[in-house]
C-alpha cells in the first residue's frame, strides 16, 4: 500500500541514548553498586566486547533506525533516553546529561521532523534543575512530554519532594511517561533470579506499584490536570482497579491511606493513558480498550529491545475497529504528544 494511503504509525515508547550518558553507564557498571540495574546495565554497557546487546541500536538515530521503520512502515517514533535514563548518576552530573540528551533529541528531530518526536529527560535528583530544564526542553526545545525511569534512588513521585516536577508537567500540558527501571531496594529481592529484573516481570511491578502510590497519595487531587503515561499495556494495573477501589475504601476507613476527592479507578481514567509497549496480545488490548476507551491507549514497540515487524503486523491485524486503530497508531500521540497531524 502506497505509504499516504494507509494509516500513519506512530510508535510511542522508543528508546536511545548518547555516547556521554552511555559512558557514565559504564562507570556504574563498574562501581560498588547493589542496584537491581546493574545486570542490564553491565551486559549493554560494559560487555567484554565493548558494546553489548542493543547498544549499537541505541546510539544509532539516523541510520539502522531509519531503514527500520521505513523497512516496516513506521512513519514516526517517539524518542526517549533509555532505562535507566541519568537516574542512578549524582545530581549534577544527572542534570548535566539530561540537559545534553535533550539538545541531541532536539537536533535530530530538527533533521527529521516528519520521522521523530522525543521525550525530554530531566534529572529528579534536583527537582529546582528539572523544573528549569522541563520548561526549556517544551517551550525553546519543543520537545513533546517527558520521561521519568521510575524510581530515583528508591524514592518515588509521590514524595512532595517531586511535586516541583509534577506541576511543570501540569503547567506545562506536557504528559509524563513513567518508562521501568531495575525496581528500588526494598521491592526487588525476589526478582534476583530466573531474569526477572528487567522486562520479564520486576519492570511492570515496579511501575505499576509507582503509579498506585501516586494515586492512593492523593497526587492528582493536588495536581488534576497532569498526564502520565504507561507502556506495556498499562503494567496491568487496569486490571486491578475495582480490588484498588474496594480496598483503598477500607485503608481510607482506617486511617491509613489518606482520603481522596476520587475512587483510585477514576483518576486512572482520568490522568492515565497507555501504550501496548511489547505487549502484542489481543485480549490484553481488548481488554484496555474496554476498560479505559480506544482514546487513552497508544501503539509502541519498545524499539531496539523488541523487532518493529512483529508489532506492526500485530497492529495491523489486531481484532479492533478501523476507527480504534485510527486513534491507537497515531491519533492519540498526536493529541497526547502535540504532533502535527500529516499534512
Ligand atoms: C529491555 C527492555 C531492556 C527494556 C531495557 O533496558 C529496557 C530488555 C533499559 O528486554 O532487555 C524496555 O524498555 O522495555
Ligand atoms: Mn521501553
Amino acid at each position: 500500500m502506497a505509504a499516504d494511503a494507509r494509516t500513519r504509525r506512530i510508535a510511542t515508547e522508543e528508546a536511545f541514548t548518547i555516547p556521554e550518558v552511555a559512558a557514565k553507564l559504564r562507570e556504574v557498571a563498574r562501581s560498588p553498586t547493589d542496584s537491581s540495574d546493574l545486570p542490564l546495565v553491565k551486559g549493554i554497557y560494559d560487555a567484554p566486547e565493548g558494546g553489548g546487546a542493543f547498544l549499537e541500536e541505541l546510539l544509532d538515530l539516523e541510520d539502522v533506525r531509519i531503514r527500520d521503520m521505513d523497512d516496516n512502515g513506521v512513519d514516526m517514533e517517539v524518542l526517549s533516553l533509555t532505562a535507566p535514563g541519568v537516574q542512578m548518576f549524582d545530581a549534577d552530573t544527572a542534570t548535566e546529561l539530561a540537559t545534553l540528551a535533550n539538545d541531541r533529541l532536539a537536533e535530530v528531530i530538527s533533521r527529521h521532523p516528519t520521522r521523530f518526536a522525543g521525550l525530554a529527560s530531566f534529572a529528579p535528583q534536583s527537582p529546582k534543575r528539572a523544573v528549569a530544564e522541563m520548561e526549556r526542553a517544551i517551550k525553546e526545545l519543543k520537545l513533546n512530554g517527558f520521561v521519568v525511569n521510575s524510581h530515583t534512588h528508591s524514592e518515588y513521585l509521590d514524595d512532595p519532594k517531586y511535586f516541583p516536577v509534577l506541576e511543570a508537567a501540569e503547567a506545562l500540558g506536557a504528559c509524563l511517561y513513567i518508562h521501568p527501571r531495575g525496581a528500588a531496594a526494598g521491592l526487588e529481592l525476589p526478582f534476583r533470579h530466573y531474569g526477572l529484573h528487567a522486562a520479564q516481570w520486576g519492570y511492570g511491578l515496579e511501575v505499576a506499584t509507582h503509579a498506585v502510590r501516586m494515586i492512593v497519595a492523593g497526587v492528582f487531587d493536588r495536581f488534576p490536570n497532569l498526564k502520565i503515561c504507561l507502556g506495556h499495556m498499562g503494567e496491568a494495573v487496569h486490571l486491578w482497579l475495582w480490588r484498588i477501589d474496594f480496598m483503598n475504601e477500607r485503608a481510607q476507613r482506617g486511617g491509613i491511606a489518606p482520603r481522596l476527592e476520587l475512587k483510585p479507578s477514576e483518576y486512572f481514567k482520568r490522568n492515565f493513558v497507555i501504550t501496548t509497549s511489547g505487549q502484542e496480545s489481543d485480549l490484553a488490548l481488548e481488554f484496555s480498550i474496554k476498560a479505559l476507551g480506544a482514546e487513552n491507549v497508544m501503539w509502541a514497540i519498545d524499539y531496539p529491545y523488541q523487532p518493529t515487524a512483529p508489532a506492526v503486523a500485530w497492529m495491523d491485524a489486531a481484532p479492533i475497529s478501523d476507527a480504534d486503530r485510527e486513534l491507537i497508531y497515531h491519533a492519540n500521540a498526536e493529541r497526547i504528544f502535540g504532533i502535527a497531524p500529516k499534512a
